[in-house]
Protein backbone atom coordinates (compact mmCIF):
# COMPACT_ATOMS: atom_id res chain seq x y z
CA UNK A 1 0.00 0.00 0.00
CA UNK A 2 1.18 3.94 -0.65
CA UNK A 3 2.03 5.78 2.43
CA UNK A 4 0.28 8.50 1.91
CA UNK A 5 2.43 10.98 3.91
CA UNK A 6 5.24 10.49 1.40
CA UNK A 7 2.57 10.58 -1.80
CA UNK A 8 3.73 12.92 -4.42
CA UNK A 9 0.98 16.15 -4.43
CA UNK A 10 -1.34 16.50 -8.10
CA UNK A 11 -1.33 19.88 -9.00
CA UNK A 12 -4.87 20.55 -7.64
CA UNK A 13 -3.54 18.92 -4.04
CA UNK A 14 -0.65 21.12 -3.86
CA UNK A 15 -2.73 24.03 -1.68
CA UNK A 16 -3.49 20.77 0.98
CA UNK A 17 -2.74 20.95 4.39
CA UNK A 18 0.18 18.13 5.15
CA UNK A 19 -1.53 16.55 8.28
CA UNK A 20 -4.79 16.00 5.96
CA UNK A 21 -5.88 14.04 2.69
CA UNK A 22 -7.66 16.00 0.39
CA UNK A 23 -11.38 15.07 1.67
CA UNK A 24 -9.92 16.69 5.31
CA UNK A 25 -9.83 13.56 6.71
CA UNK A 26 -6.49 13.19 9.26
CA UNK A 27 -3.70 10.97 8.53
CA UNK A 28 -4.70 9.06 11.43
CA UNK A 29 -8.17 8.37 10.90
CA UNK A 30 -6.97 7.68 7.14
CA UNK A 31 -4.79 4.49 8.67
CA UNK A 32 -7.80 3.78 10.72
CA UNK A 33 -9.80 2.73 8.19
CA UNK A 34 -7.12 1.09 6.80
CA UNK A 35 -7.10 -1.19 9.64
CA UNK A 36 -10.46 -1.83 9.63
CA UNK A 37 -9.86 -2.85 6.14
CA UNK A 38 -12.62 -0.47 4.45
CA UNK A 39 -9.46 1.16 2.35
CA UNK A 40 -8.26 -1.21 0.43
CA UNK A 41 -5.05 0.74 -1.96
CA UNK A 42 -7.46 0.19 -4.76
CA UNK A 43 -7.70 2.50 -7.63
CA UNK A 44 -10.33 3.39 -10.38
CA UNK A 45 -7.68 2.66 -12.96
CA UNK A 46 -6.76 -0.50 -11.27
CA UNK A 47 -10.62 -1.50 -10.99
CA UNK A 48 -10.99 -0.97 -14.75
CA UNK A 49 -8.32 -2.54 -15.58
CA UNK A 50 -9.39 -6.18 -13.21
CA UNK A 51 -12.57 -5.58 -15.14
CA UNK A 52 -10.90 -5.91 -18.81
CA UNK A 53 -8.86 -8.74 -17.17
CA UNK A 54 -11.64 -10.71 -15.95
CA UNK A 55 -14.57 -10.55 -18.54
CA UNK A 56 -12.89 -9.62 -21.92
CA UNK A 57 -15.26 -11.11 -24.17
CA UNK A 58 -18.45 -10.06 -21.86
CA UNK A 59 -20.88 -6.94 -22.46
CA UNK A 60 -19.65 -4.12 -21.05
CA UNK A 61 -22.17 -1.12 -22.50
CA UNK A 62 -24.60 -0.68 -24.98
CA UNK A 63 -25.77 3.11 -25.91
CA UNK A 64 -27.74 4.03 -28.93
CA UNK A 65 -25.46 3.50 -31.39
CA UNK A 66 -22.72 0.90 -30.02
CA UNK A 67 -22.52 -1.74 -27.81
CA UNK A 68 -18.60 -2.64 -26.29
CA UNK A 69 -17.38 -5.92 -24.39
CA UNK A 70 -14.83 -5.01 -21.54
CA UNK A 71 -11.84 -5.55 -24.04
CA UNK A 72 -13.21 -3.30 -26.59
CA UNK A 73 -14.04 -0.50 -23.72
CA UNK A 74 -10.50 -0.38 -23.29
CA UNK A 75 -9.49 -0.19 -26.20
CA UNK A 76 -11.68 3.54 -26.35
CA UNK A 77 -10.48 4.17 -23.32
CA UNK A 78 -6.93 3.92 -24.71
CA UNK A 79 -7.76 6.03 -27.80
CA UNK A 80 -9.81 8.89 -25.55
CA UNK A 81 -6.41 9.05 -23.78
CA UNK A 82 -4.49 9.37 -26.52
CA UNK A 83 -6.74 11.88 -27.57
CA UNK A 84 -6.47 14.06 -24.10
CA UNK A 85 -3.10 13.59 -23.73
CA UNK A 86 -2.62 15.23 -27.14
CA UNK A 87 -4.67 18.14 -26.31
CA UNK A 88 -2.14 18.17 -23.11
CA UNK A 89 -4.07 16.51 -20.76
CA UNK A 90 -1.61 14.92 -17.60
CA UNK A 91 -0.99 14.06 -14.53
CA UNK A 92 -3.12 15.99 -11.81
CA UNK A 93 -4.74 17.98 -14.55
CA UNK A 94 -8.59 18.86 -13.41
CA UNK A 95 -10.85 17.73 -16.66
CA UNK A 96 -14.28 19.01 -16.35
CA UNK A 97 -16.82 16.58 -18.01
CA UNK A 98 -19.86 17.42 -19.30
CA UNK A 99 -21.20 14.64 -21.74
CA UNK A 100 -24.87 12.63 -22.08
CA UNK A 101 -25.01 9.61 -21.40
CA UNK A 102 -23.08 7.01 -23.33
CA UNK A 103 -19.78 4.82 -23.77
CA UNK A 104 -18.01 8.06 -24.91
CA UNK A 105 -18.72 9.20 -21.08
CA UNK A 106 -17.06 5.68 -19.84
CA UNK A 107 -14.21 6.14 -22.14
CA UNK A 108 -13.72 9.48 -21.35
CA UNK A 109 -13.48 9.17 -17.63
CA UNK A 110 -11.22 5.88 -17.53
CA UNK A 111 -9.06 8.12 -19.69
CA UNK A 112 -8.59 10.63 -17.71
CA UNK A 113 -8.02 8.26 -14.46
CA UNK A 114 -5.63 6.08 -17.14
CA UNK A 115 -3.55 9.25 -17.43
CA UNK A 116 -3.58 10.57 -13.59
CA UNK A 117 -5.65 13.13 -14.06
CA UNK A 118 -8.19 14.51 -11.90
CA UNK A 119 -12.26 14.26 -13.44
CA UNK A 120 -14.15 17.27 -12.59
CA UNK A 121 -18.23 16.30 -13.20
CA UNK A 122 -20.41 18.21 -14.35
CA UNK A 123 -23.93 17.31 -15.27
CA UNK A 124 -25.16 18.14 -19.02
CA UNK A 125 -28.08 20.69 -17.58
CA UNK A 126 -25.54 22.85 -15.55
CA UNK A 127 -24.48 26.65 -17.24
CA UNK A 128 -21.68 27.61 -17.91
CA UNK A 129 -21.82 29.60 -14.59
CA UNK A 130 -20.90 26.35 -13.04
CA UNK A 131 -18.67 25.45 -15.63
CA UNK A 132 -16.63 28.84 -15.48
CA UNK A 133 -16.57 28.32 -11.42
CA UNK A 134 -15.21 24.91 -11.94
CA UNK A 135 -12.41 26.25 -14.47
CA UNK A 136 -11.50 29.31 -11.94
CA UNK A 137 -11.72 27.09 -8.59
CA UNK A 138 -10.57 23.48 -9.16
CA UNK A 139 -8.91 24.78 -11.41
CA UNK A 140 -9.61 22.87 -14.26
CA UNK A 141 -7.86 23.56 -17.44
CA UNK A 142 -9.42 21.18 -20.09
CA UNK A 143 -12.87 20.86 -20.54
CA UNK A 144 -14.48 17.46 -22.48
CA UNK A 145 -18.23 17.87 -24.08
CA UNK A 146 -20.53 16.75 -27.08
CA UNK A 147 -20.06 17.65 -30.58
CA UNK A 148 -23.82 16.98 -30.76
CA UNK A 149 -24.88 19.27 -28.30
CA UNK A 150 -28.35 20.41 -27.78
CA UNK A 151 -29.80 23.81 -27.14
CA UNK A 152 -28.69 24.42 -23.76
CA UNK A 153 -24.72 22.81 -24.56
CA UNK A 154 -24.55 24.82 -27.44
CA UNK A 155 -25.01 28.17 -25.53
CA UNK A 156 -22.79 26.32 -22.68
CA UNK A 157 -20.26 25.93 -25.40
CA UNK A 158 -20.95 29.52 -27.19
CA UNK A 159 -20.01 31.35 -23.20
CA UNK A 160 -16.83 29.68 -22.23
CA UNK A 161 -15.65 30.45 -25.30
CA UNK A 162 -16.52 33.66 -25.74
CA UNK A 163 -14.12 36.03 -26.66
CA UNK A 164 -14.38 38.00 -23.56
CA UNK A 165 -14.53 35.24 -21.30
CA UNK A 166 -12.28 35.33 -18.43
CA UNK A 167 -11.16 31.42 -18.19
CA UNK A 168 -8.71 29.59 -20.02
CA UNK A 169 -10.01 26.29 -20.83
CA UNK A 170 -8.96 24.06 -23.41
CA UNK A 171 -12.24 22.56 -24.91
CA UNK A 172 -12.19 18.99 -26.64
CA UNK A 173 -15.52 18.02 -27.98
CA UNK A 174 -16.58 14.56 -28.73
CA UNK A 175 -19.39 12.76 -31.09
CA UNK A 176 -20.13 9.76 -29.32
CA UNK A 177 -21.73 8.18 -32.30
CA UNK A 178 -18.28 7.54 -33.77
CA UNK A 179 -15.55 9.04 -30.92
CA UNK A 180 -12.39 9.57 -31.01
CA UNK A 181 -11.56 9.20 -34.83
CA UNK A 182 -8.38 11.23 -34.24
CA UNK A 183 -6.22 8.71 -32.07
CA UNK A 184 -5.40 6.37 -35.14
CA UNK A 185 -2.60 8.15 -35.43
CA UNK A 186 -1.47 9.25 -31.97
CA UNK A 187 0.74 7.63 -29.80
CA UNK A 188 -1.04 5.50 -26.87
CA UNK A 189 -0.07 6.93 -23.28
CA UNK A 190 1.27 4.93 -20.87
CA UNK A 191 -0.87 4.22 -17.75
CA UNK A 192 -0.18 6.77 -14.75
CA UNK A 193 -0.20 4.91 -11.01
CA UNK A 194 -1.37 7.31 -8.40
CA UNK A 195 -1.84 6.83 -4.67
CA UNK A 196 -4.59 5.85 -3.64
CA UNK A 197 -5.13 8.05 -1.46
CA UNK A 198 -4.75 10.92 -3.52
CA UNK A 199 -7.58 13.42 -4.80
CA UNK A 200 -9.18 11.19 -7.61
CA UNK A 201 -11.72 13.50 -8.71
CA UNK A 202 -14.19 16.42 -7.43
CA UNK A 203 -18.11 16.30 -7.28
CA UNK A 204 -20.90 18.41 -7.45
CA UNK A 205 -22.52 19.45 -3.97
CA UNK A 206 -26.18 19.98 -4.24
CA UNK A 207 -26.62 23.86 -3.92
CA UNK A 208 -27.44 26.19 -0.59
CA UNK A 209 -25.48 29.13 -0.96
CA UNK A 210 -24.92 31.32 -4.98
CA UNK A 211 -21.28 29.52 -5.85
CA UNK A 212 -21.23 25.48 -6.11
CA UNK A 213 -19.22 23.50 -3.77
CA UNK A 214 -16.93 20.57 -5.12
CA UNK A 215 -16.36 17.46 -2.99
CA UNK A 216 -13.35 16.25 -2.60
CA UNK A 217 -13.00 12.13 -3.14
CA UNK A 218 -10.31 9.79 -2.74
CA UNK A 219 -9.76 6.36 -4.69
CA UNK A 220 -9.64 4.87 -1.21
CA UNK A 221 -12.82 6.16 0.30
CA UNK A 222 -15.07 6.67 -3.26
CA UNK A 223 -14.02 2.98 -3.97
CA UNK A 224 -14.98 1.70 -0.31
CA UNK A 225 -18.43 3.17 -0.79
CA UNK A 226 -18.55 1.56 -4.17
CA UNK A 227 -18.28 -1.98 -2.62
CA UNK A 228 -20.37 -1.43 -0.09
CA UNK A 229 -23.06 -0.13 -2.15
CA UNK A 230 -22.54 -3.80 -4.26
CA UNK A 231 -22.45 -5.35 -1.24
CA UNK A 232 -25.69 -3.75 0.26
CA UNK A 233 -27.62 -3.70 -3.40
CA UNK A 234 -26.47 -7.67 -4.64
CA UNK A 235 -25.76 -6.28 -7.65
CA UNK A 236 -23.64 -9.30 -9.53
CA UNK A 237 -21.88 -10.35 -12.64
CA UNK A 238 -24.77 -10.89 -15.30
CA UNK A 239 -26.69 -8.62 -13.99
CA UNK A 240 -27.62 -5.60 -16.81
CA UNK A 241 -27.58 -2.06 -15.27
CA UNK A 242 -29.90 0.35 -16.95
CA UNK A 243 -28.30 4.04 -16.37
CA UNK A 244 -31.29 6.63 -16.93
CA UNK A 245 -30.37 9.42 -14.57
CA UNK A 246 -26.97 11.69 -15.65
CA UNK A 247 -24.06 9.71 -15.50
CA UNK A 248 -21.82 12.29 -13.32
CA UNK A 249 -24.47 12.20 -10.43
CA UNK A 250 -23.05 10.80 -7.51
CA UNK A 251 -26.07 8.56 -7.38
CA UNK A 252 -25.42 7.00 -10.75
CA UNK A 253 -21.69 6.43 -10.60
CA UNK A 254 -21.71 4.92 -7.07
CA UNK A 255 -25.08 3.99 -5.90
CA UNK A 256 -24.10 1.20 -6.71
CA UNK A 257 -24.27 2.76 -9.79
CA UNK A 258 -21.66 2.34 -12.97
CA UNK A 259 -18.31 1.70 -10.74
CA UNK A 260 -20.85 -1.03 -8.97
CA UNK A 261 -21.35 -2.30 -12.80
CA UNK A 262 -17.57 -2.23 -13.36
CA UNK A 263 -16.29 -4.00 -9.73
CA UNK A 264 -18.53 -6.63 -10.77
CA UNK A 265 -18.50 -6.61 -14.50
CA UNK A 266 -22.53 -6.00 -15.02
CA UNK A 267 -23.72 -4.68 -18.16
CA UNK A 268 -24.28 -1.33 -18.45
CA UNK A 269 -27.33 0.46 -20.88
CA UNK A 270 -27.06 3.79 -21.13
CA UNK A 271 -30.40 5.50 -21.22
CA UNK A 272 -30.71 9.67 -22.98
CA UNK A 273 -33.14 10.30 -20.50
CA UNK A 274 -35.41 8.67 -17.17
CA UNK A 275 -38.39 8.88 -19.25
CA UNK A 276 -40.77 6.21 -19.83
CA UNK A 277 -40.75 5.86 -23.43
CA UNK A 278 -37.15 5.78 -23.11
CA UNK A 279 -36.76 3.47 -19.96
CA UNK A 280 -39.43 0.90 -21.44
CA UNK A 281 -38.25 -0.26 -24.63
CA UNK A 282 -34.02 -0.56 -23.64
CA UNK A 283 -35.61 -2.47 -20.72
CA UNK A 284 -37.18 -4.48 -22.67
CA UNK A 285 -34.39 -4.78 -25.31
CA UNK A 286 -31.73 -5.57 -23.16
CA UNK A 287 -33.69 -7.80 -19.98
CA UNK A 288 -32.34 -4.89 -17.74
CA UNK A 289 -32.00 -6.46 -14.19
CA UNK A 290 -31.59 -3.13 -11.89
CA UNK A 291 -31.95 0.45 -12.46
CA UNK A 292 -31.98 3.65 -10.15
CA UNK A 293 -34.42 6.48 -10.57
CA UNK A 294 -35.51 9.74 -8.73
CA UNK A 295 -39.25 9.84 -7.56
CA UNK A 296 -40.56 11.79 -10.30
CA UNK A 297 -39.17 9.43 -12.82
CA UNK A 298 -40.58 6.32 -11.03
CA UNK A 299 -44.33 8.07 -10.62
CA UNK A 300 -44.45 8.84 -14.07
CA UNK A 301 -43.25 4.92 -14.95
CA UNK A 302 -46.01 3.80 -12.72
CA UNK A 303 -48.58 6.07 -14.12
CA UNK A 304 -47.41 5.71 -17.75
CA UNK A 305 -50.63 4.13 -19.57
CA UNK A 306 -48.51 2.08 -22.14
CA UNK A 307 -46.40 -0.06 -19.40
CA UNK A 308 -48.05 -3.01 -20.69
CA UNK A 309 -47.08 -3.07 -23.89
CA UNK A 310 -43.76 -3.71 -22.59
CA UNK A 311 -41.95 -6.83 -21.17
CA UNK A 312 -40.43 -5.66 -18.23
CA UNK A 313 -40.21 -8.79 -16.01
CA UNK A 314 -36.55 -9.16 -15.97
CA UNK A 315 -36.35 -6.79 -13.82
CA UNK A 316 -35.42 -7.46 -10.10
CA UNK A 317 -34.72 -4.17 -8.19
CA UNK A 318 -35.17 -0.70 -8.51
CA UNK A 319 -33.44 2.32 -6.45
CA UNK A 320 -34.86 5.30 -5.99
CA UNK A 321 -33.63 8.59 -3.84
CA UNK A 322 -32.42 11.86 -4.49
CA UNK A 323 -35.55 13.16 -3.38
CA UNK A 324 -38.72 11.85 -0.81
CA UNK A 325 -40.62 9.52 -2.22
CA UNK A 326 -44.30 9.35 -0.94
CA UNK A 327 -45.17 6.61 0.93
CA UNK A 328 -48.29 5.75 -1.54
CA UNK A 329 -45.72 5.84 -4.75
CA UNK A 330 -43.46 3.38 -2.59
CA UNK A 331 -46.24 0.66 -1.83
CA UNK A 332 -47.27 0.38 -5.70
CA UNK A 333 -43.94 -0.57 -6.97
CA UNK A 334 -44.27 -4.24 -6.16
CA UNK A 335 -47.44 -4.67 -6.87
CA UNK A 336 -47.88 -3.12 -10.20
CA UNK A 337 -44.33 -3.34 -11.71
CA UNK A 338 -43.28 -6.70 -10.16
CA UNK A 339 -39.89 -4.92 -9.14
CA UNK A 340 -38.35 -4.82 -5.62
CA UNK A 341 -37.86 -1.35 -4.48
CA UNK A 342 -34.61 -0.37 -2.66
CA UNK A 343 -35.29 3.09 -1.60
CA UNK A 344 -31.59 5.27 -1.34
CA UNK A 345 -30.86 8.46 0.99
CA UNK A 346 -27.67 9.33 -0.01
CA UNK A 347 -25.85 12.21 -0.59
CA UNK A 348 -22.40 13.36 -2.76
CA UNK A 349 -20.95 14.84 0.71
CA UNK A 350 -20.72 10.85 1.34
CA UNK A 351 -22.96 8.85 3.31
CA UNK A 352 -25.57 6.47 2.13
CA UNK A 353 -28.58 4.44 3.61
CA UNK A 354 -30.23 1.56 1.83
CA UNK A 355 -33.03 0.14 2.54
CA UNK A 356 -32.12 -3.69 3.24
CA UNK A 357 -33.28 -5.97 0.87
CA UNK A 358 -34.69 -8.48 3.43
CA UNK A 359 -36.42 -5.39 5.17
CA UNK A 360 -40.23 -5.77 5.93
CA UNK A 361 -42.39 -4.24 3.27
CA UNK A 362 -43.46 -1.54 6.34
CA UNK A 363 -39.63 -0.73 6.54
CA UNK A 364 -39.22 -0.73 2.89
CA UNK A 365 -42.02 2.26 2.03
CA UNK A 366 -41.89 4.25 4.71
CA UNK A 367 -38.15 4.69 5.55
CA UNK A 368 -35.42 5.72 3.48
CA UNK A 369 -33.11 2.83 5.29
CA UNK A 370 -30.36 2.17 7.22
CA UNK A 371 -26.29 3.44 6.57
CA UNK A 372 -24.92 1.40 4.60
CA UNK A 373 -21.27 1.17 6.59
CA UNK A 374 -21.29 -0.36 10.19
CA UNK A 375 -18.51 2.45 10.62
CA UNK A 376 -20.72 4.74 9.36
CA UNK A 377 -21.68 7.65 12.46
CA UNK A 378 -24.71 9.15 12.81
CA UNK A 379 -25.66 11.82 15.14
CA UNK A 380 -29.26 13.28 15.36
CA UNK A 381 -28.89 16.59 17.23
CA UNK A 382 -30.98 19.82 18.20
CA UNK A 383 -30.13 23.27 16.63
CA UNK A 384 -27.47 23.43 19.85
CA UNK A 385 -25.86 20.35 18.79
CA UNK A 386 -27.12 18.72 21.72
CA UNK A 387 -28.32 14.80 20.84
CA UNK A 388 -32.09 14.33 20.88
CA UNK A 389 -33.86 11.40 22.53
CA UNK A 390 -34.41 8.44 19.52
CA UNK A 391 -37.75 9.47 17.71
CA UNK A 392 -37.76 12.96 18.07
CA UNK A 393 -36.88 14.62 14.77
CA UNK A 394 -33.60 16.45 14.54
CA UNK A 395 -30.60 17.67 12.67
CA UNK A 396 -28.31 14.66 10.74
CA UNK A 397 -24.79 14.90 11.62
CA UNK A 398 -22.73 12.32 9.71
CA UNK A 399 -19.16 11.01 9.55
CA UNK A 400 -17.57 7.87 8.48
CA UNK A 401 -14.99 5.96 6.07
CA UNK A 402 -16.51 8.02 2.66
CA UNK A 403 -17.80 10.99 3.93
CA UNK A 404 -15.68 14.26 3.28
CA UNK A 405 -14.81 16.54 6.10
CA UNK A 406 -14.26 19.85 3.92
CA UNK A 407 -15.41 20.75 0.66
CA UNK A 408 -12.41 21.59 -1.96
CA UNK A 409 -11.33 25.22 -1.63
CA UNK A 410 -13.93 26.80 0.37
CA UNK A 411 -12.79 27.74 4.61
CA UNK A 412 -15.83 29.56 5.18
CA UNK A 413 -18.39 27.19 3.74
CA UNK A 414 -16.15 24.27 5.70
CA UNK A 415 -16.57 26.44 8.85
CA UNK A 416 -20.50 26.09 8.77
CA UNK A 417 -21.36 22.64 7.14
CA UNK A 418 -19.01 20.69 9.45
CA UNK A 419 -18.65 20.73 13.37
CA UNK A 420 -15.35 20.94 15.13
CA UNK A 421 -15.01 17.21 14.89
CA UNK A 422 -15.47 16.40 11.41
CA UNK A 423 -19.46 15.56 11.24
CA UNK A 424 -20.65 16.79 8.07
CA UNK A 425 -23.84 18.93 8.66
CA UNK A 426 -26.69 17.43 6.22
CA UNK A 427 -28.86 19.78 6.92
CA UNK A 428 -31.31 16.85 6.71
CA UNK A 429 -33.94 16.56 9.31
CA UNK A 430 -34.52 13.27 10.39
CA UNK A 431 -36.08 10.29 13.21
CA UNK A 432 -33.74 7.73 14.02
CA UNK A 433 -34.89 4.22 15.01
CA UNK A 434 -32.41 2.32 15.80
CA UNK A 435 -30.36 2.31 12.66
CA UNK A 436 -33.10 3.04 10.41
CA UNK A 437 -33.60 7.05 8.96
CA UNK A 438 -36.71 8.57 7.73
CA UNK A 439 -36.26 11.83 6.26
CA UNK A 440 -38.84 13.92 7.90
CA UNK A 441 -37.72 17.79 6.58
CA UNK A 442 -35.04 19.69 5.57
CA UNK A 443 -32.80 22.54 7.46
CA UNK A 444 -31.27 24.02 4.58
CA UNK A 445 -31.59 26.17 2.15
CA UNK A 446 -32.19 24.13 -0.93
CA UNK A 447 -34.79 23.59 -2.91
CA UNK A 448 -35.25 19.83 -4.19
CA UNK A 449 -36.93 19.53 -7.80
CA UNK A 450 -37.21 16.21 -8.01
CA UNK A 451 -33.63 14.83 -7.19
CA UNK A 452 -31.88 17.97 -8.41
CA UNK A 453 -30.65 20.49 -5.93
CA UNK A 454 -31.01 24.53 -6.39
CA UNK A 455 -29.92 26.87 -4.11
CA UNK A 456 -32.29 29.96 -3.83
CA UNK A 457 -29.41 32.53 -4.02
CA UNK A 458 -27.99 31.13 -7.50
CA UNK A 459 -31.54 32.10 -9.08
CA UNK A 460 -32.24 35.45 -6.94
CA UNK A 461 -28.15 36.89 -8.69
CA UNK A 462 -29.63 35.54 -11.94
CA UNK A 463 -32.00 37.39 -11.95
CA UNK A 464 -31.01 40.53 -10.01
CA UNK A 465 -28.34 40.71 -13.27
CA UNK A 466 -31.69 42.09 -15.34
CA UNK A 467 -31.76 46.10 -15.33
CA UNK A 468 -35.07 45.94 -15.24
CA UNK A 469 -35.34 43.88 -11.83
CA UNK A 470 -35.13 45.49 -8.44
CA UNK A 471 -35.77 42.25 -5.86
CA UNK A 472 -36.05 38.94 -6.30
CA UNK A 473 -36.98 36.05 -3.47
CA UNK A 474 -36.70 32.36 -5.22
CA UNK A 475 -38.80 29.84 -2.89
CA UNK A 476 -39.17 26.05 -3.09
CA UNK A 477 -43.49 25.45 -3.81
CA UNK A 478 -44.64 22.35 -3.12
CA UNK A 479 -45.72 20.22 -6.84
CA UNK A 480 -47.04 16.64 -6.94
CA UNK A 481 -45.20 15.43 -9.29
CA UNK A 482 -41.44 16.75 -8.98
CA UNK A 483 -41.91 17.49 -4.87
CA UNK A 484 -40.84 20.94 -5.02
CA UNK A 485 -41.53 23.23 -8.15
CA UNK A 486 -38.86 26.82 -7.86
CA UNK A 487 -41.51 30.42 -7.82
CA UNK A 488 -39.51 33.55 -7.79
CA UNK A 489 -41.30 37.00 -6.89
CA UNK A 490 -39.90 39.68 -8.24
CA UNK A 491 -40.14 43.33 -7.85
CA UNK A 492 -39.53 45.52 -11.01
CA UNK A 493 -37.57 48.38 -10.87
CA UNK A 494 -39.14 52.22 -11.29
CA UNK A 495 -38.33 53.68 -14.91
CA UNK A 496 -36.08 51.46 -15.70
CA UNK A 497 -37.68 51.08 -19.47
CA UNK A 498 -40.50 48.81 -20.87
CA UNK A 499 -41.48 46.54 -17.98
CA UNK A 500 -39.91 42.78 -18.42
CA UNK A 501 -42.81 39.93 -18.38
CA UNK A 502 -42.18 36.89 -16.55
CA UNK A 503 -41.32 35.02 -19.92
CA UNK A 504 -38.91 37.73 -20.80
CA UNK A 505 -37.42 37.09 -17.23
CA UNK A 506 -37.51 33.23 -17.61
CA UNK A 507 -35.41 33.68 -21.31
CA UNK A 508 -33.13 36.26 -19.28
CA UNK A 509 -32.70 33.04 -16.40
CA UNK A 510 -32.30 30.53 -19.05
CA UNK A 511 -29.35 32.01 -20.74
CA UNK A 512 -27.30 33.84 -17.70
CA UNK A 513 -25.75 31.12 -16.97
CA UNK A 514 -27.74 29.24 -15.00
CA UNK A 515 -28.56 25.10 -14.66
CA UNK A 516 -31.27 24.58 -16.98
CA UNK A 517 -32.99 22.90 -14.03
CA UNK A 518 -32.74 26.13 -12.12
CA UNK A 519 -34.76 28.18 -14.41
CA UNK A 520 -38.06 29.09 -12.20
CA UNK A 521 -41.00 27.35 -13.04
CA UNK A 522 -43.07 30.39 -12.04
CA UNK A 523 -42.30 34.00 -11.99
CA UNK A 524 -44.74 36.43 -9.96
CA UNK A 525 -44.47 40.28 -10.31
CA UNK A 526 -45.54 41.97 -7.23
CA UNK A 527 -45.26 44.94 -5.58
CA UNK A 528 -43.47 43.82 -2.13
CA UNK A 529 -42.34 41.22 -0.25
CA UNK A 530 -43.87 39.79 3.31
CA UNK A 531 -41.84 40.30 6.03
CA UNK A 532 -40.78 38.80 9.50
CA UNK A 533 -41.77 40.57 12.37
CA UNK A 534 -38.16 41.71 12.23
CA UNK A 535 -38.42 42.92 8.82
CA UNK A 536 -36.71 40.01 6.95
CA UNK A 537 -38.46 38.19 3.80
CA UNK A 538 -40.78 35.69 4.86
CA UNK A 539 -40.04 33.01 3.13
CA UNK A 540 -42.48 30.82 4.92
CA UNK A 541 -45.18 33.13 3.97
CA UNK A 542 -44.16 33.00 0.02
CA UNK A 543 -44.17 29.53 0.03
CA UNK A 544 -47.92 29.59 1.22
C1 LIG B 1 -28.15 12.52 -3.81
O1 LIG B 1 -27.08 13.36 -3.62
P1 LIG B 1 -27.13 14.94 -3.66
O2 LIG B 1 -25.80 15.40 -3.18
O3 LIG B 1 -27.61 15.41 -4.99
O4 LIG B 1 -28.24 15.42 -2.63
C2 LIG B 1 -28.23 15.05 -1.27
C3 LIG B 1 -29.49 15.50 -0.60
C4 LIG B 1 -29.67 14.93 0.81
O5 LIG B 1 -28.94 15.66 1.78
C5 LIG B 1 -31.17 15.07 0.96
O6 LIG B 1 -31.51 16.40 1.25
C6 LIG B 1 -31.70 14.73 -0.40
O7 LIG B 1 -30.64 15.03 -1.31
N1 LIG B 1 -32.03 13.30 -0.55
C7 LIG B 1 -33.16 12.71 -0.07
C8 LIG B 1 -33.12 11.35 -0.46
N2 LIG B 1 -31.97 11.17 -1.18
C9 LIG B 1 -31.34 12.36 -1.22
N3 LIG B 1 -34.16 13.20 0.68
C10 LIG B 1 -35.16 12.32 1.03
N4 LIG B 1 -35.17 11.03 0.69
C11 LIG B 1 -34.19 10.49 -0.06
N5 LIG B 1 -34.21 9.19 -0.41
O8 LIG B 1 -29.27 12.94 -4.00
C12 LIG B 1 -27.84 11.06 -3.78
C13 LIG B 1 -26.53 10.63 -3.67
C14 LIG B 1 -26.26 9.26 -3.63
C15 LIG B 1 -27.30 8.35 -3.70
C16 LIG B 1 -28.60 8.79 -3.80
C17 LIG B 1 -28.88 10.15 -3.83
Amino acid sequence: MTDSVTAPMTPLEAAADPGVLATGVPLDVADHYRDLGAWTGDTHWQLFRRAVDQWPSDCAAIDRTRSVTWAELDTGVSRAAAVLADAGVSRGDGVILQLPNSIAYLETVFAVWRLGAIPVFSLPAHGSGEIRHFAAHGPARFYVSTARPNKHLTRVHRDITAADTDIDLTVILVDETAPWTEAASLPVPDAVEVPPSELAFLQLSGGTTGVPKQIPKTHDDYLYSVRASVEACGLGHGDVLLVALPAAHNFTMSSPGILGAVQVGAAIVFAADPMPTEVLPLIAAHRVTHLALVPPALISLLNFPGRGDYDISSVTTVWVGGAKLSEAAARRVTPELGWRLQQVFGMAEGLVNYTPLDASIEEIVSTQGRPMSPWDEIRVVDDDDVDVPAGTPGNLLTRGPYTIRRYHRAPEVNARSFTPDGFYRTGDIVVVDGRTLTVVGRAKDQINRGGEKIAPEAVENALLMHPGVHDVSVVGVPDEILGEKIRAFVILRDGAGAAPTPTALRKFARESGLASFAVPDIIDIVDEFPLTGVGKVSKKAQQQ
